[in-house]
């Protein structure tokens, strides 16, 4: 088939790079990795893991090339805790990883499942064996949040995803402590009528940063007679205002057409929670669950979305 749009992201041919076949215990499938590059190089995916119950938790997988070779903690890693944590009752969702040098620890921002639906929760972690809770930062209906690595103008800033009758945009919301969240903002709006992210967006990796730039990755959900499809576009936003968006493609750059995105427990979904970059800055590995049941990578370049960006993209209305 003549290809008539640019390829931003290429799959890897090893796709899908890891499922529910290599876990040492039993898992139902395997998902929607955070992700991130150890100080000695080592690719760790924080994975979600879904049980028989429909209940999830993280499991850390480890690779030197990123690629394959991964051991798989012989555990759950982050095991939701309801007895501490009400607001983890039905599981622990979506994590995605930000190292942030000031506090030398990665901050996680995952999906806590309550009984009042997902919120967002954060977890601070050294060596991804213990984790300090910080508990529901977002209250439901919330989700897809990331923590920037730096603080602005004094505050930590959190991306993240409410949804109201109305539609779901993409939020910032800023912190002195990771725990009291105020001065919220509109970051990126759903569109509507026909637009491949209509009605629907959320942030999926954490943001790039570039020097013209937040990079960012997010989805766009569009509801159609056959269920939802989930496809990836980009937008760039101000390095010390990041609530302004500089650039926004109008088309999608990547969306389901492989078999394991297309098939699966929720059919065409490619949803991407963690990027890593190579050690030329440039190269993106994207880590993506494929149609719920599988984890996938997908290569791209900075330059190359940048170059994108500036063809394809324009600042918002
Ligand atoms: C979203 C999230 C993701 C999931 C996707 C498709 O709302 O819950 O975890 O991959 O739906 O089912």
């Amino acid at each position: 088939m003549k290809r008539t749009y640019d390829v931003l992201f290429d799959r890897h041919p090893k796709n899908p790079i890891l499922t529910a076949a290599d876990w040492p215990y039993p898992a139902h499938t395997v998902f929607n990795p955070g992700a991130t590059r150890l100080r000695d190089g080592t690719t760790l995916l924080l994975c979600r893991v879904e049980d028989r119950r429909g209940h999830s938790h993280l499991c850390a997988a480890r690779s030197k090339n990123g690629v394959d070779g991964f051991v798989v903690d012989s555990q759950p890693t982050l095991r939701p805790e309801p007895d501490k944590h009400p607001e983890e009752l039905w599981g622990v969702e979506d994590p995605r990883i930000t190292w942030v040098e000031e506090l030398k620890k990665y901050v996680v921002a995952y999906t806590a499942f309550s009984k009042g639906g997902p919120g967002v929760a954060l977890a601070l972690t050294e060596d991804f064996k213990s984790f300090e809770r910080c508990g529901l930062v977002m209250q439901p209906d919330d989700k897809d949040a990331a923590l920037l690595p730096r603080r602005i103008d004094g505050n930590f800033a959190l991306i993240h995803r409410p949804v109201t009758d109305a539609a779901a945009h993409i939020w910032i919301s800023f912190s002195p402590d990771l725990r009291n969240w105020g001065n919220h903002k509109p970051m990126l709006l759903a569109r509507k009528g026909a637009w491949w992210d209509a009605n629907k967006v959320g942030l999926s990796p954490p943001l790039i940063e570039t020097e013209r730039g937040w990079l960012m990755i997010y989805h766009g959900v569009r509801h159609t007679a056959g269920g939802s499809l989930y496809r990836l576009g980009l937008a760039l936003f101000d390095l010390r205002q990041p609530d302004v968006c500089l650039l926004r493609g109008d088309e999608w750059m990547f969306g389901p057409e492989a078999p394991y995105e297309c098939k699966g427990d929720v059919a065409n979904v490619a949803f991407p929670c963690g990027t890593t970059l190579g050690d030329d800055g440039d190269t993106i590995h994207m880590y993506y669950g494929g149609a719920d049941s599988c984890i996938a990578l997908a290569t791209g370049s900075v330059r190359r979305c940048l170059r994108w960006l500036d063809e394809h993209g324009r600042p918002p209305a």
